[in-house]
C-alpha cells in the first residue's frame, strides 16, 4: 500500500481522512485492544505514532502492539531522529518550517537518513507549520522555536507554499499537542485554496463541530490525540 497515493485519492474523491495520534509516552500497551475496538468503530483511516520526546524509549513497543492490532496504516510523526521503528508502514519526515532552528530544518533530518535508507518505511516529506495555540505547547518548547501567530495569515500561506515549492508533499498546520486554539477556519482555507498538495491539520481539535469545520475549510487530514487520551467515548461521536 502506498500511503501517499492513498491520502491523494482520497483528496481527489474529498473523502476526508482522519489520524488518531498515540504519543508513546502516554498510550498504555495493555489497553491496546480495547483501544482499537474503538477505533475501528469509528472513522478514523490512519493511525500516528509520535510526541515531541519519548523518554522511554516506547515507540517500538507501541508501534509493535499497535501493528499486531490494526490494518490501518501506522505512521511514525517523530519528535527527533530517536522515535524511529522499521515495524511502522510509514514516516512523516517533518521539516519545521515555521522556525528558525537549524536542528529542526536539517539536522535531525541528516541524522535521520541513514537509518531511513535501510528502511522499508514509506517517507512523506512535510513541511511542519507551528501556529500560536493559545498556549505554550510542548513542540514550541523542545524544538525553541516560535510559533507563527493565527493573524498573520500571509507568513503562514508563504510559509506553506514555499514548502510546497521546495518540494514537500504535504504541509503540517499544528497548533500543537493540546492546544487552546486550533488553527482557525480562514487559515485552513486559505491555505488549503492556495496548497495543491494535500492538507494536514491538528492541535486542539476535540469535538465532532471542530473536526467538521477543520474538514469543511479545507483539511484534507485531521490529527486528533489529546480529546482521545482524554476520554475514550469521544470515538462514539465519530462512528463509521
Ligand atoms: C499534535 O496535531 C496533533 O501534534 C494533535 O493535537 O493532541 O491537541 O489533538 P491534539
Amino acid at each position: 500500500v502506498n500511503i501517499y497515493q492513498n491520502i491523494i485519492s482520497a483528496k481527489a474523491a474529498n473523502k476526508k481522512l482522519l489520524a488518531v495520534l498515540i504519543d508513546p509516552e502516554k498510550f498504555e500497551v495493555e489497553n491496546t485492544v480495547s483501544f482499537f475496538e474503538k477505533v475501528h468503530q469509528s472513522i478514523a483511516t490512519h493511525i500516528f505514532v509520535g510526541g515531541s520526546t519519548d523518554e522511554k524509549n516506547q515507540t517500538e513497543n507501541v508501534v509493535s502492539a499497535i501493528k499486531e492490532t490494526t490494518d490501518l496504516p501506522v505512521i511514525l510523526f517523530p519528535g527527533d531522529v530517536s522515535q524511529i521503528s522499521q515495524k511502522a508502514d510509514g514516516i512523516l519526515f517533518l521539516s519545521l518550517l515555521s522556525g528558525r532552528n537549524p536542528e529542526y530544518l536539517i539536522e535531525q533530518q541528516i541524522k535521520a537518513a541513514s537509518i531511513l535508507k535501510k528502511s522499508d518505511l514509506d517517507i512523506l516529506p512535510t513541511g511542519y507549520i507551528l501556529i500560536d495555540g493559545g498556549t505554550k505547547t510542548a513542540t514550541q518548547k523542545v524544538s525553541n522555536t516560535t510559533p507563527i501567530s493565527q493573524d498573520n495569515l500571509k507568513l503562514v500561506l508563504n510559509t506553506a507554499l514555499a514548502g510546497e515549492f521546495s518540494g514537500k508533499k504535504l504541509i503540517y498546520l499544528e497548533a500543537g499537542s493540546g492546544a487552546k486554539i486550533s488553527v482557525n477556519e480562514n487559515i485552513i482555507k486559505a491555505v488549503s485554496d492556495n496548497l495543491s498538495i494535500p492538507l494536514i491539520v491538528g492541535g486542539g481539535i476535540c469535538s465532532k463541530k471542530q473536526l467538521d469545520e477543520a474538514f469543511n475549510a479545507g483539511a484534507d487530514l485531521v490529527v486528533i490525540g489529546t480529546a482521545f487520551e482524554k476520554d475514550t467515548s469521544f470515538f462514539n461521536q465519530l462512528k463509521k
